[in-house]
C-alpha cells in the first residue's frame, strides 16, 4: 500500500482534520488558506477517482470545525452549509453550463454576485423582533453559541423595528483599519500580533469576556436571510437592509458567465481600496425557485460558488537572508525565498524589517513561511509553519559589520534597527543617497536612474552627492549604454537642479527622518540656511512637526564636518533658491489641512500635493477633527467614511481643480 492513492488519502484526511482544528477551534491556522484548499481539492479529486475508498467522514464530506468546549453548542434550525470553490474562469464557465444542464435550459442566469468576506460565519436568531441566539457555523450542524459576543458588535441590531421572528446569517469580520490599530496596540504591548483580519475577527468571537470583544471593534454583513417570504436573493437583501442589518455595497446582479467575469475583474481591481479583507467572489443564482430546483450537494449549495482570488498568501521556504544597506545606513534583512506566485504576482524576497522582528517570528534559514503580499507593500513573512522546520535550519544572526562596505554595523540606542557607520565612506549609503538627492520631489534630475548611480559610484566617478556637479561630458560617455546625446541631456538636467527651493534642498540631503514636510516647515520657519546650520535642539523643537528624535538629527547631521563640506561645496557650484517666497502666511490656503483619498485621474497626487502645500496648505496622510477638506477620488479607502462620519466637507478632483486655479 506504500505510496498508494489510499494510503495519501488517509493522510490528506488527518492533515486537513489538523488544519480544521486549527482553523476552526483555535482560531490560529498554522498554514495559510491556500495550501488547504491545495490539500483539500487533491483530496477531492482522488476520493472522486477512487470513490470506494472515500470515508464518509472525510473532512471534504463536513463543513469543518467543531463547536469549541467553551461555548455551549448551538443545533441550526438548517444547516449552515459552506460552498464549493472555483479558481478559474474555465471552473466558472464549467459552474453555469452544470446549472443549465440541470435547468434544462440554456438561457443566461441571472447571479447575484457578492465579495466573499474573509470572516467567520454566523447565525443571528431574532424572535418577535429581539436578538435571541447568535451562533458560529461550528460543523454546519452544530455551532457554539457566541450570543454575548455578538451583542457587542455594533453593526449587530439587538431589535429589530418589526416583531418578526427571522434568521439572518453573515460574516463577522474585521475593518483593515481596525486590524492595524490591533497590531499596533499588540507590537506596542510586547503581545503577540494576528496574523491577519480573518484571525483576528475569529479570536475576537471567541473570548469568554465580551468586554474584550467589544473593544476589539467587529463589524457585520447580513447576506442570507430564512423565514420570510421572497422570490429573489435580491429582495432578501431588500429585507435585510429594510430592517437595519448592513448589507454590502459592493454586492450586484449579474447575468451569465460574461457578467460574472466583469464583475471578478472590476473587483480585483477594487480589492486593495475595500475597507474590508475578501478573498474571492460568491455567486448565488438569483431566483429563490431556481434555488430549490438546484438544490444541495453534501456540504454546499448547488446554485452558489465561490470564485477564489489569488491567495494572498502562500507558503514558500526561507533560502538566505541578506541585509541591505539603506540611504540612511540602516541595515535590514531580507529574506531570499524560494519564488512562489502569491497574489497573481512571483515573490522571491519579503521584508524581514529588523532583528526584533526576526527574533519575534523565530525565522530561520530552511525554515518553511508563510509570505503575504497585499496590495503594493512588500510582501511579507506571517509566520514560521514549526511543524515543517528542518533539523539544520540555521540561527539568523545580526552582522557585526556592513556587507557592502565593512564598517561597524552598530544597533541604535532604543531602537531595533543595526546602522552601518560607514556614512559617506559606504558606496551602499552613497549611491541611496544619490538616488534620493536626484528623485522629482527632491532636486529633480530626469534622467538620473538607479542604473546610472550604481555605474558612476562603482566607477568612482562620484564618491557625493557634490561630485554631481563636477561631472563631464567625458565621464559620462563611459558609462554603459550612455549614448552623446543622453549624456548631453543629463549634464542639462543636472545644471537645471541648481535652481531649486530651500525645502526641496533640506529634503534631498536626506537628513535620518526628515521628510518632505518637515523640510518645508524647516524652511518655512528658519528660512535661511545659515539659519539651519547654527540652530539648536531647543529651537527645532519649537517648529511644527518636529519632535526630540528628528530635531536630534537634523542637529547632528550639521554638526558633522563631512557633511556640512558636502554643503559647501553644492553651494559653490551654483546651488540657489528664492528666499523671498519661504513664508507661507500670506499664501490663499495657509491653515488649511487637506487629505487625499482614492485614484485621482487628471492629476497626480504628486502634483496635488505640491499644489497643495505651494499655496500654503498641509497635506496630511490621516482624517481627524482638525481635517479642513478631504479629496475623494475613485474607489476611495476608509478615509472617506470617516470624513463623512466627522462630517467634513469633501472635494471630487474637478472642485479640487477649480479650487486651485482659484489660489493661483
Ligand atoms: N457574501 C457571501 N459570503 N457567503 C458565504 N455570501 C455567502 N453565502 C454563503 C457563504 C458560506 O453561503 C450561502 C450561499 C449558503
Amino acid at each position: 500500500m506504500a505510496n498508494s492513492p489510499q494510503l495519501r488519502m488517509q493522510e490528506l484526511q488527518q492533515i486537513l482534520n489538523k488544519y480544521n482544528y486549527e482553523y476552526y477551534v483555535l482560531a490560529d491556522p498554522t498554514v495559510p488558506d491556500s495550501e488547504y484548499d491545495r490539500l483539500f481539492n487533491e483530496l477531492k479529486q482522488l476520493e472522486q477517482k477512487y470513490p470506494d475508498s472515500a470515508d464518509p467522514n472525510s473532512p471534504t464530506q463536513r463543513v469543518g470545525g467543531s463547536a469549541a468546549r467553551e461555548f455551549s453548542s448551538v443545533t441550526h434550525s438548517v444547516p449552515m452549509l459552506s460552498l464549493d470553490n472555483a479558481f478559474n474562469p474555465e471552473e466558472i464557465q464549467k459552474f453555469v453550463a452544470r446549472l443549465q444542464d440541470r435547468l434544462g435550459s440554456h438561457d443566461d442566469i441571472e447571479f447575484v454576485a457578492e465579495p466573499k468576506l474573509d470572516g467567520l460565519a454566523v447565525s443571528l436568531v431574532y424572535q418577535n423582533g429581539l436578538l435571541q441566539r447568535a451562533a458560529t457555523r461550528g460543523d454546519g450542524a452544530v455551532g457554539e453559541d457566541i450570543t454575548a459576543n455578538c451583542k457587542v458588535i455594533q453593526d449587530i441590531p439587538l431589535s429589530l423595528d418589526k416583531k418578526v421572528s427571522l434568521e439572518v446569517r453573515g460574516e463577522v469580520y474585521m475593518r483593515k483599519d481596525t486590524f492595524a490599530g490591533l497590531n499596533r496596540k499588540a507590537l506596542h504591548d510586547g503581545e503577540k500580533q494576528f496574523a491577519n483580519p480573518r484571525n483576528a475577527a475569529a479570536g475576537s468571537l471567541r473570548q469568554l469576556d465580551s468586554n474584550i470583544t467589544r473593544k476589539r471593534g467587529l463589524s457585520f454583513f447580513a447576506y442570507s436571510l430564512i423565514g420570510p417570504d421572497f422570490t429573489t436573493h435580491t429582495q432578501a437583501l431588500q429585507i435585510l437592509q429594510e430592517l437595519s442589518f448592513p448589507v454590502c455595497i459592493e454586492n450586484k446582479v449579474v447575468i451569465g458567465v460574461s457578467g460574472c467575469n466583469d464583475f471578478y475583474e472590476q473587483l480585483l481591481q477594487k480589492r486593495d481600496n475595500l475597507d474590508f479583507e475578501i478573498d474571492g467572489i460568491v455567486y448565488k443564482v438569483n431566483s429563490i425557485a431556481l434555488q430549490q430546483k438546484l438544490g444541495f450537494v453534501s456540504r454546499a449549495p448547488r446554485w452558489a460558488i465561490a470564485y477564489k482570488f489569488p491567495a494572498a498568501e502562500e507558503l514558500t521556504t526561507v533560502q538566505d537572508v541578506e541585509f541591505q544597506v539603506g540611504r540612511t545606513g540602516i541595515l535590514t534583512p531580507v529574506a531570499r525565498l524560494q519564488p512562489v506566485a502569491v497574489g497573481g504576482v512571483m515573490v522571491s524576497n519579503a521584508t524581514l524589517h529588523n532583528m526584533d522582528e526576526i527574533e519575534r517570528k523565530d525565522v530561520r534559514i530552511g525554515d518553511v513561511v508563510t509570505v503575504r503580499r497585499a496590495g503594493d507593500v512588500i510582501p511579507e513573512i506571517v509566520n514560521v509553519v514549526l511543524a515543517k522546520r528542518p533539523k539544520d535550519a540555521k540561527v539568523i544572526v545580526a552582522p557585526k559589520n556592513c556587507p557592502v562596505c565593512g564598517a561597524e554595523a552598530v544597533r541604535v540606542a532604543g531602537e531595533a534597527a543595526i546602522r552601518c557607520i560607514g556614512e559617506i565612506s559606504c558606496p551602499a549609503q552613497v549611491k541611496e543617497a544619490i538616488a534620493h538627492y536626484a528623485a522629482r520631489r527632491a532636486m529633480d534630475i530626469d534622467g538620473l536612474g538607479e542604473k546610472i548611480v550604481t555605474q558612476l559610484v562603482a566607477s568612482e566617478m562620484i564618491k557625493s552627492v557634490a561630485d554631481l556637479y563636477t561631472l563631464q561630458l567625458d565621464d559620462l560617455v563611459q558609462l554603459e549604454r550612455m549614448g552623446k546625446k543622453s549624456a548631453q541631456n543629463l549634464l542639462e538636467a543636472i545644471n537645471a537642479s541648481k535652481q531649486t527651493t530651500l525645502a526641496k534642498f533640506l529634503f534631498a540631503l536626506g537628513i535620518p527622518e526628515v521628510g518632505e514636510t518637515t523640510a518645508r516647515s524647516l524652511a518655512q520657519e528658519l528660512g535661511d540656511l545659515a539659519e539651519i546650520q547654527s540652530t539648536t535642539v531647543e529651537q527645532l523643537l519649537t517648529i511644527r512637526d518636529i519632535g526630540p528624535v528628528v530635531a536630534n538629527n537634523i542637529f547632528m547631521f550639521m554638526q558633522q564636518p563631512h557633511n556640512l563640506e558636502v554643503i559647501e561645496r553644492l553651494v559653490s557650484s551654483g546651488i540657489s533658491w528664492d528666499v523671498t517666497t519661504t513664508s507661507t502666511d500670506n499664501l490663499p490656503l495657509a491653515g488649511k489641512t487637506y487629505v487625499l483619498t482614492g485614484a485621482l485621474q487628471i492629476m497626480s497626487r504628486g502634483e496635488v500635493k505640491d499644489k497643495l502645500q505651494n499655496l500654503g496648505a498641509t497635506v496630511s496622510s490621516s482624517v481627524s477633527k482638525k481635517t479642513d477638506y478631504v479629496v475623494v477620488g475613485d474607489d476611495p479607502g476608509s478615509k472617506f467614511t470617516k470624513a463623512q462620519d466627522l462630517g467634513i466637507p469633501i472635494l471630487n478632483e474637478e472642485q479640487l481643480i477649480e479650487l486651485l486655479k482659484e489660489g493661483n
